[in-house]
Parts: C-alpha cells; structure tokens; sequence
C-alpha cells in the first residue's frame, strides 16, 4: 500500500482561509512593533531561520515504568517514523533533522535511510548511545552501569557501542554523538564517587579519540532516574568538567528535565556559554522532575529566559562562534505524537523570536542603574507581546502550514496511518 504525504498543494489549500487574516494580525503587529523601532521582517527572517530537531523516539507514543497506551496508527520502523517527521517538517518547515537512538532505530542499511531521509527533505543529524538497557542478546549487563561500571569488561562493551554508533553516524551523514548514562547508585555507599567518574572520563576518552572530524560530542547530565541515590553525571558542573577534559570538540548539552527542582536553567545555560561549552539542548518541559513534557506547556517563562541568553550570546557571538544544536526529546504519553512535537517547536519558536524582542540597549541601562523593577519590565515587555503572527507568517512563507495542528487533523493523517499501520507488538522500550 503507498503511503499517505501531506502535499504543499494541501497545505496551500489549507491556508488559504486563514490568509487574509493573518495579513491583518501581521500588519497590526507590524504597527506596533515600529513603535518600537523593531523590524517585523528582521524577526519573521529570523524566524524563518531557526532549526529544531525532532527525535525519531518521540514519534510513537511514550509510556511511564507502569504502562504504556499506545494510539492508533503508530509507526511499525524507521522509515515510518521517518514518515511522520515529514509530516512534521512539511507542517512546520523548520524541523528537517532528527536525532537517532541506536539501537532502538539502528537502520539494516544506512546508505538506504540516508536517501530515504533526504528524498524527504530530511536529515539524521545527531546520534544518541543507549546503554542504559539490555539489548536481547547483549553479552554483558547494565544493571550496575556501562560506561563507568566495575568491571573493565562491560566498559569495553559501552564503549564499542559508542564506537558503532560513530560509525553508523557517519554513513547517515551525523555530525553529533549524544551520550547520556544511566549510571549511578541507588544506595550510599554502593559506588565509589570519585572512582565511578574516573571510570568514565577514562572510558569517554577512548570515545572522543574516535569522533570523526566536524563532529561534537555532546554529554548529556541527568540529577537522577533510574539510580535514585546518585547518579555518575550529575549536574551541569560535571558535564562541564568533562568535557573540558575531553577537549574542543565536547560540550555540555542541557536537558530541560534533568535538574534539581527550582534550579535557575537560564543561569546554568549562561554559564555554559560563558565557558565556551554549551553543545545543545533536549527541549522538554517538567513539573517535577524529567517528565519529558511539552516544551512551553508548563514553564513558558523559563523557555524564554533560556532563550533570553541564547539569543543574547547569538548577537554577541555571531552565527560562526555560536551554533548550539536545539533538539526536542519528549515522551508523548497522552497525546498525539506529532501534535506534541509542532506544539513545541511552535513554543521554541515562540520563545526564540519573543528573546530578539528584548530591549537590550534598555536591559543594559537598567542593570547599570541597579534598576530591578525597570530590568525586570524590559523582559516582560517581550515576554508578553504575542508573536504569533510571525510564527505563522514565517511558516506560510516557507510553506508549511499557517495553522499546523488544525490542517494536520484536517488531512485525517492519523487515520490514514490507522488503516496503513496494523497495530503490532513494540519493539521498542516501555519508556518511549
Ligand atoms: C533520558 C535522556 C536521554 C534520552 C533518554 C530516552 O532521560 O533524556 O536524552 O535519550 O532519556
Ligand atoms: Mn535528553
Ligand atoms: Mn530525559
């Protein structure tokens, strides 16, 4: 059976209705923003400009550690979910890159995928290990870790499988390698802290020798879960020194989810840049901890104070010094995947063209004066203006959708999908 696209002529058609109305919404804000001295076409450039990228295990529906719902229609392989980032893509137009979890979608034939992908107008740009589960078959368990476990031996074994995933990487045409561990302890005294992240660094250095050359290494921190006493790479700090040891090519990368309740990720995000080490991001949103939520749906302030600094050091630094990689990893548990994933890059880009609104001049005024309120009203001043005419301006002109979510449920995709997807048993783990 041939599968289901979302054509440009339907999501011309969809538009159509909407046109007029956003030419109205645009040139209102246009007005206001003049006020301002803001060029609105500098911002819907801008916007136009910004890459997110989806993560192939966001596609299907995410489950907790007790029970996984899954929809209807959900992507059997890659090339299917590859299908639904298109989709995506083709709806929102800033999301060509996808990042590939080995083995949860280790392709048979790289060489194969890579056409797929690019026939699509799509990319596998980053790679991501997984050691923190069994693989049936595996020689060597992960119970008590990989990458920094006792025995040299389940070591090595991480270790390859990084080295596979290089590999892989470069037949797709990656040019990042993420690595988060589920090592850690779950009882005091049960790891030997310093000896752990000697282990480690010991085991990433092997890792990073063999980074091929334009690649970034990017080390993923995580506070807890699944060791709940203690983890190997705690905390940005960690992840930091690390990839200092390492050298040029390794940066730290910042999962929303994975900090300690109430930490000021903006400042985190800052310091990272400061220090020439911020590789990257996992947008997700959290209320407790790494609940993988929608990016923007429960904290849309902080998503714009992060913004607020990146946007800040992109002006400073310029385009060439400064590129972190923004990525999205969630774990859609109630909602329909590809809704989840165009309602938050709608927020990332809400956030990152709401952060160029930001008076920098009057900020930088206010912070000399010790001017608290006024500092803090600057910010807001963006903060509050509602951008979405740019959104969506920027996404008709590229020519996605003005209204994403609405004409993906016109286009019937999902039971479209239905009907061409059989339901079968996962594959795939519990968690995603
Ligand atoms: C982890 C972490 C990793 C992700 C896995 C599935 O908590 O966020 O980035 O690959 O979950
Ligand atoms: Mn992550
Ligand atoms: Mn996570």
């Amino acid at each position: 059976m041939s599968s289901f696209r979302l054509t440009d002529e339907f999501i011309g058609e969809a538009n159509r209705s909407g046109l007029a109305n956003l030419q109205d919404d645009y040139d209102h804000l246009d007005r206001q923003l003049a006020r301002r001295g803001v060029d609105i076409e500098r911002l819907t450039e801008r916007a136009m400009q910004l890459r997110v990228s989806v993560p192939s295990w966001g596609v299907g529906t995410g489950g907790t550690r007790f029970a996984l719902f899954p929809g209807v229609g959900e992507p059997r392989t890659i090339f299917e979910k590859l299908d639904d980032c298109e989709a995506v893509f083709r709806l929102m137009r800033i999301t060509p890159g996808i990042s590939l979890h080995i083995p949860w979608d280790r392709p048979e034939r790289p060489a194969e995928l890579r056409a797929f992908a690019s026939t699509r107008g799509l990319f596998i740009d980053s790679m991501n290990s997984n050691t923190f589960q069994d693989q049936p078959g595996q020689g060597l368990s992960y119970k008590f870790g990989s990458l920094s476990h006792t025995d040299a031996a389940v070591r090595q074994q991480a270790i390859e499988h990084n080295l596979e995933c290089l590999e892989l990487g470069e037949k797709l045409g990656a040019h990042a390698h993420t690595i988060w561990i589920g090592d850690g302890s779950n009882f005091p005294g049960q790891s030997h802290f310093r000896r752990a992240l000697d282990r480690y660094l010991e085991s990433l250095r092997v890792i990073y020798a063999a980074l091929p050359d334009g690649w970034r290494l990017f080390i993923e921190h995580k506070l807890y879960e699944p060791a709940f006493y203690s983890t190997v790479i705690n905390d940005w700090g960690t992840s930091y020194v690390c990839a200092k040891e390492l050298g040029e090519h390794a940066f730290s990368l910042v999962d929303l989810g994975h900090h300690a309740p109430n930490v000021n990720i903006e400042q985190v995000v800052s310091r990272l840049i400061q220090l020439g080490k911020l590789g990257g991001f996992h947008f997700n949103d959290s209320k407790y901890g790494d609940d993988d939520l929608d990016a923007g749906s429960i904290k849309p302030f902080q998503l714009f104070l992060v913004f607020n600094e990146l946007v800040d050091a992109q002006l400073e630094l310029g385009p060439e010094k400064f590129s972190p990689a923004y990525m999205l990893d969630q774990s859609h548990n109630v909602t329909d995947p590809l809704e989840s994933m165009m309602a938050s890059t709608i927020e990332i880009a809400r956030a990152y063209v709401q952060a160029h609104l930001v008076d920098r001049e009057a900020l930088a005024r206010a912070q000399q004066r010790n001017d608290a309120l006024m500092a803090l009203q600057t910010l807001k001043q963006a903060f509050v203006t509602d951008v979405t005419p740019i959104l969506m301006m920027a996404r008709q002109r590229a020519g996605g959708a003005i209204d994403p979510i609405g004409a993906y449920r016109a286009s019937g995709y999902r039971a479209k999908k239905a009907a061409e997807r059989p339901a079968e048993t996962r594959r795939t783990a519990g968690i995603v």
